[in-house]
């Protein structure tokens, strides 16, 4: 199995890792954005002799509760890492929902848009479909927006209605002529779901190997792992590693971390192991 994307045809018969480089400048720092750029592409270098796969840059921080960014705003975050990760030699990933980014981006040669919208912006899948650029996409369910979504998430079936949810974002991506190699399907977990629904989703996680396309999970430090084991953000590696474990033995072909030297390790045993999803 691959994934086509616009540089890389990334081979998925190994479990990749994803690594997570977040653009968040500091807002009570004037000048805090050159600096926040130079730390972030140091990053993206440390990740790399981590043995990273794939690099995921964003400029919005969609953890729950936070305020969404102006677009603009978004963009001269990510600009100048996203320009200094495309020298890099691995697939550059953007995490983002904004028209305007996802035009720039690809304009500038990103391999993959990982949009935890799943490109229902107004203008999002034009700007993907009218750059003419075969890029890589990364469809990922959430119930709300991240400023509410965990107020009050509510499933009759977690499983069946992120499944359903990615089959119809899926078809309308179908429909604009995005061919199914270039997608990658995401349960959105910590998206609009309490503990037990992402507990539930991860027990059911096969199902949604269904539709044919690669999984990709993002659990890494997420406050659902706090939960389990009673970690504040900054203690959740071992269980972290242990859940892309899970995710990857479930089916998961990418696993979207903070911590990629730990979890290139853990999955080098899993395979070695000749272990497969
Ligand atoms: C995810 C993401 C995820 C994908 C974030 C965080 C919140 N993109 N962007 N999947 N999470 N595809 O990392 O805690 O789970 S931001």
């Amino acid at each position: 199995m691959f994934w086509s994307t616009t540089r890389f045809r990334i081979d998925l018969s190994r479990p990749q890792v994803m690594g997570i480089v977040n653009v968040t400048p500091d807002s009570f720092s004037d000048g805090g954005q050159h600096a926040d750029a130079v730390s972030a592409q140091a990053h993206c270098e440390q990740l790399l002799a981590e043995g990273v796969d794939i690099l995921d840059i964003g400029g919005e921080s969609t953890r729950p509760g936070s305020a969404t960014p102006s677009e603009v705003q978004e963009l001269a975050r990510v600009e100048p890492v996203l320009r200094h990760a495309l020298t890099l030699g691995v697939p550059v990933s953007v995490d983002t929902s904004s028209p305007l980014v996802i035009r720039k981006a690809l304009e500038l040669g990103a391999d993959i848009i990982n949009d935890v919208r799943s490109l229902q912006r107004p203008g999002a899948l034009d700007a993907l479909v009218d750059s003419g650029v075969s890029a890589g996409v990364c469809l990922m369910h959430m119930q709300g927006e991240p400023a509410t979504m965990q107020v009050a998430p509510a499933y009759d079936d977690v499983a069946g209605e992120v499944l359903a949810f990615l089959a119809q974002r899926l078809d309308a991506l179908r429909a604009r002529g995005v061919a199914d190699e270039r997608v990658v399907l995401d349960p959105g977990y910590g998206f609009g779901k309490t503990v037990a629904h992402n507990l539930e989703l991860l027990r059911r996680q096969r199902e949604l190997l269904a539709l044919g396309l690669p999984l990709l999970v993002g659990l890494s430090r997420k406050s659902c792992l706090g939960t389990v084991t009673g970690r504040p953000v900054d203690q959740r590696l071992v269980p972290s590693v242990a859940a892309a474990l899970a995710a990857v033995s479930l089916g998961a072909r990418v696993v979207r971390v903070h911590d990629v030297a730990a979890t290139v390790d853990a999955l080098k045993v899993w395979q070695a192991a000749g272990l497969d999803s």
